[in-house]
């Protein structure tokens, strides 16, 4: 992003800069110049990207990564490595820089020529899928923190379950002023602090600028305060004294407490009229301030050119992990668990899972449950949760209306990692974000529940979720107009249409207790991407006689077939399918025949070949019935469908009192087949 700040008013940080650049050029500032001299190169190249926050944060970076943190760059994949995590995503450069460094295969030179190319593994800012030692995809601020905090809670739940001998690992983020002024680092902050996640450190790009200029224009909080609020562990240092920095970070290390680290850094420090300045945040210095950049640094290569001199500590450094993962394979090659510890970490699912809700779904079908498909869910955890040992829960304080909780999970806490069941408080965006971290880190599978209406709350962590390909799978309760009194703050309208129009979200809105358990089958197998549970608050009754295989991964099937040909198509989601499968009875006794078709999921019908969903859909005039917007129907409804549904906010009042009032009804369908249907039967 081009910064339209000028370069006004640097005097004291320019100052301040002269002292730094005048100290000896020691081995470790020549280290942490290369990843200066790359993120100008590669900036200068793109003629686009972000070369101030590597510039600032390039001694912290160093110290980190050739001191303290634990890593071997000739397997990024190694599971009991340290995370680290650019929370501040746009000193992707940064990232790219350290990678190449320390000699990860696929961050060759050539790779940073192309920064910002397409299909460069150096993409503008860090994706997990270019390169393996990219933990996660960063750029949006403060998704990067708050997925951090994840990482973390999911070493110390993995540590509890595995001991200390395979699962010993430090979460590192970097975050800059914006992470931190994002809400985000509210929610995940305080959870952090909760639960005394003390192997995780913020160190904190202290510039005070972001892209308007001066932070000190929007903010006059101390970040440091606040963290130390929420029970963190905290330091303020010069960003550009390397005692200074290994001092902290040895501090951190010790702390029983997550740590926060300020660096007080110099953006863009080298450059000497735009360092401490906004115009040095997202645009290339442009060729005369970067040869003066360098030239004041004391760095005299050639454009994309390391010394040996400085790239082999480097390399060094990036075997440092080496002897230490060795160590750790022979511990692993030893433990009890380590067919276990290999199946969770590869995300391979369990024997047997498969087989116990196969036996669950034929009791329902034999059953017949008339229930909420909020409590279908819980009694599909019922099984799913004792099955599935990587399975862990919570809610955002609504377990006993998301009812994602069953027995012995026990709750997580700052003294029990030995549980599965996280209350994350009210906190939709932290726990998102958390159980990104969580899917990302490996070996468990997390599933959180909210109300739907509050996936609002969770946007942007879902669409990261989606954008990463991680397994999360959200419970997402209350689900419409059908919640009743709560109201129309409450009352999902939109939401279905929105997610839909996602990429990479599967949304899953099952009719009844087969369904429900089905799409849960569904979620737990969707390894590409995050899973939406869509459940209603009020009863359905059972719909289906029979449950073998899984109806709902083809998206939409014909639950009940018209006799004699289609008048119509009644399609219909969730709480809605039982609507039109009392219309169609009705239907029948005047002699007109009409078939059901259940759409669970939009994405997985969207999948299927034209044949199958043209049978699905048939030829007969088709209504849509779902207690929601319709915004995105005409897709299966085509030109000439008739939509019965929201039209705008619901209101409060007892839920079938809504329908009525909403005209979301049995007549209503009744009416519209009659009207729009095919008219043999007159
Ligand atoms: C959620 C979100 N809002 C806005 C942006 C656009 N943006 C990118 S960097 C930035 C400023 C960040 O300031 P800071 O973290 O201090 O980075 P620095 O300028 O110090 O590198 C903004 C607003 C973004 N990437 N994500
Ligand atoms: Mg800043």
């Amino acid at each position: 992003m081009a910064s339209t700040a000028d370069v006004s008013d640097n005097t004291a940080v320019l100052a301040r800069q002269a002292d730094i650049l005048a100290r000896p050029v020691t081995a470790e500032r020549g280290m942490a110049n290369a990843i200066r001299a790359l993120a100008i190169d590669a900036v200068e190249a793109a003629k686009s990207g972000h070369p101030g926050m590597p510039m600032g944060m390039a001694d912290v970076a160093t110290v980190l990564w050739t001191k303290f943190m634990d890593y071997d760059a000739a397997d990024p994949g190694w599971p009991d490595r340290d995370r680290f995590v650019l929370s501040a995503g746009h000193g992707s450069m940064l990232l790219y820089a350290l990678l190449h460094l320390t000699g990860h295969d696929g961050m060759e030179i050539a790779e940073l020529k192309r920064f910002r190319q397409l299909h460069s593994k150096a993409a503008g800012h860090p994706e997990v899928h270019e390169h393996p030692a990219i933990e996660m995809t960063t750029g949006p601020l403060g998704q990067g923190l708050a997925t951090a905090v994840g990482m973390a809670l999911a070493e110390r739940l993995l540590a509890a379950k595995f001991g200390r001998s395979l699962v010993d690992h430090r979460t590192w983020v970097i975050a800059g002023d914006g992470c931190l002024m994002e809400g985000i680092s509210h929610e995940a902050g305080a959870l952090a602090g909760h639960l005394k996640l003390n192997k995780l450190t913020v160190l904190f790009d202290d510039n005070s600028i972001s892209i308007d200029g001066g932070t000190d224009m929007a903010t006059s909080e101390d970040p440091l305060k606040r963290f130390a609020a929420y029970g963190w562990a905290v330091r303020r240092i010069d960003g550009h004294d390397f005692g200074e920095i290994e001092a902290a970070l040895k501090f951190a290390q010790k702390s029983a407490k997550p740590t926060m680290i300020a660096c007080k850094t110099i953006i863009g420090l080298g450059a000497p009229t735009k360092a401490g300045t906004a115009g040095v945040h997202g645009a290339a210095l442009g060729g005369a301030e970067a040869e003066a950049a360098k030239a004041a640094l004391g760095w005299p290569h050639l454009p994309f050119t390391v010394p040996d001199a400085v790239a082999s500590p480097w390399k060094a450094a990036g075997a440092r992990g080496s002897a230490p993962r060795r160590a750790w394979l022979k511990r692993l090659a030893k433990h009890p668990q380590r067919a276990e510890f290999e199946r969770v970490m590869a995300g391979r699912l369990p024997d047997g899972w498969a087989e116990a809700m196969s036996a669950f779904k034929a009791a329902l079908a034999e059953q017949k449950p008339k229930l909420a498909t909020r409590q279908a869910s819980q009694k599909a955890l019922e099984v799913l949760v004792p099955a599935v040992p990587e399975l862990v829960g919570g809610s955002a304080d609504l377990t006993g209306s998301n009812l994602t909780l069953v027995k012995n999970m026990g709750g997580v806490a700052a003294g029990n990692f030995a549980a599965r069941y996280i209350y994350y408080g009210v906190r939709e965006h932290g726990m998102a974000a958390a159980m990104n971290g969580i899917a990302l880190h490996g070996g468990l599978i997390p599933y959180g529940g909210t109300f739907f209406v509050f996936s609002d709350y969770m946007r942007p962590a879902i669409r990261l979720a989606a954008l990463m390909g991680v397994r999360a799978i959200h419970v997402l309760t209350h689900d419409s107009i059908g919640l009743g009194e709560d109201g129309p703050t409450h009352q999902p309208i939109e939401h279905l249409a929105s997610l839909r129009a996602m990429p990479n979200v599967l949304v899953l809105r099952p009719a009844d207790a087969i369904e429900t358990a089905e799409c849960w089958e569904l979620a737990i197998r969707n390894t590409a991407g995050p899973s939406l549970l869509v459940l209603s608050r009020q009863a359905v009754p059972a719909l289906r006689s029979e449950a073998n295989g899984n109806k709902c991964a083809r998206g939409a099937y014909v639950l009940a077939e018209a006799a004699n040909g289609r008048a119509a198509t009644l399609i219909a989601t969730g709480t809605e399918v039982s609507l039109a499968m009392a219309a169609r009875e009705s239907l029948g006794k005047e002699g007109i025949d009409v078939a059901v078709v259940s759409a669970p999921s939009f994405e997985l019908f969207g999948q299927q070949d034209a044949s199958y969903q043209a049978s699905v859909l048939g030829s007969a005039p088709r209504i849509g019935v779902e207690a929601a917007g319709g915004f995105g129907w005409e897709r299966w409804l085509g030109p000439d469908g008739i939509f019965i549904g929201m039209s705008g906010f619901g209101a409060s009042a007892p839920a079938e009192a809504l329908y009525h009032h909403f005209g979301i009804t049995e007549a209503a369908i009744v009416s519209a087949v009659k009207r729009k249907g095919n008219q043999k039967w007159q």
